[in-house]
């Protein structure tokens, strides 16, 4: 989409603080910022059910941010690969149903990039505690990148990562905060993107975590 048509779009919602951080890449400061609560409950209700774990990757290393999904597919790693699966290989059960307060969000949010239908079928949550970090990498897992990427920030804030379409492209560093989305499409979708180690701090609401939600279409 242009960057014309990007303000265009933007403009529809007058009031609301939209910022284009590049094409494909709508910065919503705060639009959750009321939900935030609410969003803390649904996550403890998931993880009652798919507790957070440190997945391996296939290199063998244990990630430093604890993991659970909700919806009908789940993002998963083990030495055996990348991908999404429909039982949790933790509690061997289907993922937690996709509240829904976080389709709501993705809906009316992917619309301020112009994506009218977006209904995400999986839910990545991630709790990054202290030193916890996500080195430069794409999304790719997923079936249909016309789709967009929906990411909800919420307790501590952290440095976000944009890059580009190269791992050598040198990213640009943003600081989300409690209550952000992001809406990630069109040629941002592919971006290089990553999260820089959490500093260690204090929020009211969840303690030493930042969490992010990641709403996509996988399947
Ligand atoms: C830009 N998570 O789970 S969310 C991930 O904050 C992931 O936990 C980060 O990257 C986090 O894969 C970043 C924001 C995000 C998600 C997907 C993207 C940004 C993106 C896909 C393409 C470009
Ligand atoms: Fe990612």
């Amino acid at each position: 989409m242009s960057r014309r048509a990007d303000n265009a779009m933007a403009e529809l919602f007058p009031g609301e603080p939209i910022e284009i951080i590049g094409p494909g890449a709508w910065w919503l400061r705060g639009f959750a910022s009321n939900d935030v609560p609410a969003l803390l409950r649904a996550i403890e209700r998931i993880a009652a059910v798919s507790p957070f774990r440190n997945m391996v990757t296939p290199g063998g290393f244990t990630m430093s941010v604890a993991m659970t999904n909700c919806g009908k597919a789940g993002w998963v790693t083990d030495r055996r690969g990348y991908r999404y699966a429909e039982i949790d290989p933790l509690s061997e059960n289907p993922w937690p149903a996709m509240p829904k307060l976080f389709t709501d969000l993705a809906a009316r949010t992917a619309a301020v990039g112009g994506f009218r239908d977006f209904v995400p079928d999986a839910c990545l949550v991630n709790r990054y505690g202290p030193g916890a970090r996500m080195s430069l990498h794409q999304d790719k897992d997923e079936r249909d990148f016309t789709q967009p990427i929906v990411s909800i920030s919420l307790g501590l804030p952290a440095t976000f990562l944009f890059g580009g379409l190269k791992r050598s492209n040198r990213p640009k560093r943003l600081g989300l905060e409690s209550g952000d989305v992001v809406v990630w499409g069109g040629s941002a979708r592919m971006a290089f993107h990553g999260i820089d180690p959490l500093p260690t701090g204090v929020d009211s609401l969840t303690g030493e975590y930042r969490y992010n939600l990641t709403l996509r279409k996988a399947l």
